[in-house]
């Protein structure tokens, strides 16, 4: 079985990127409390902070890594919160309170946007570097829906719970297993395999 380090201090990324890569023979090592400061994601777009963090961290580990930038894109709000996701209503707290912070706050933005213009879609960037800083293997993938006028679901993290998709579900009212097969994360984990292998 071949071995790739996950370079995220994300646990659920690093759960879901385990399920989907398991499947065809990739085990995945989490990068653990390496102590690693975590490098400063500035980049424009998800495609540079997810270099900046697999450079960062492949070089720091010694290893080859695999990294992910992902996050929210709202049509309505101009593409935000976008690369900002993850700190979108503010910084400290608990990664748990992080996600309901970030949520209100973008119900409260959306408030009075009638359903058909709630378009919005998740986005995942992933990205392989090599110990030397060299980038091995790049894709993205995306999940589209529409942003619900309330949070519903107690699976996934993040933005799960505000992403309603085509069935009426939410992304936080699919399994794991549902989630994956479909999802930004997942797709871009399907584009990536075959770049690896070549
Ligand atoms: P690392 O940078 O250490 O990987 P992070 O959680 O800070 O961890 P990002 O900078 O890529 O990751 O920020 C991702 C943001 O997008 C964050 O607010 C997540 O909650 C959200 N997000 C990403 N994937 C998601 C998903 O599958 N479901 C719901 N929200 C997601």
């Amino acid at each position: 079985m071949q071995k790739l380090v996950i370079a995220t201090s994300n646990p659920h990324k690093v759960e879901e990127i385990a399920a989907v890569l398991g499947q065809i023979g990739i085990a995945c090592v989490p990068m653990g409390e390496a102590g690693i400061p975590e490098p400063d994601e500035d980049g424009a777009t998800f495609e540079a902070n997810a270099r900046i963090k697999a450079v960062a961290y492949a070089k720091a580990l010694g290893a080859a890594v695999l990294a992910d930038d992902s996050g929210l894109e709202v049509d309505a709000l101009g593409g935000a919160p976008g690369v900002h996701s993850a700190r979108y209503a503010g910084v400290g707290a608990t990664r748990a309170e992080r996600d309901a912070a970030n949520n209100a706050r973008l119900l409260r933005e959306l408030a009075g946007v009638p359903h058909a213009r709630r378009t919005a879609r998740f986005v995942c960037v992933l990205c392989v570097a090599q110990p030397d800083g060299s980038i091995l293997a790049e894709a993205r993938g995306h999940f589209e829906g529409w942003i619900g006028e309330s949070a519903r679901g107690a699976n996934g993290f993040g933005y799960d719970p505000l992403l309603v998709l085509p069935d009426g579900r939410t992304s936080a009212e699919l399994t794991s297993a549902e989630k994956n097969a479909r999802s930004h994360r997942g797709n871009a984990l399907r584009s990536l395999v075959p770049l690896l292998r070549g």
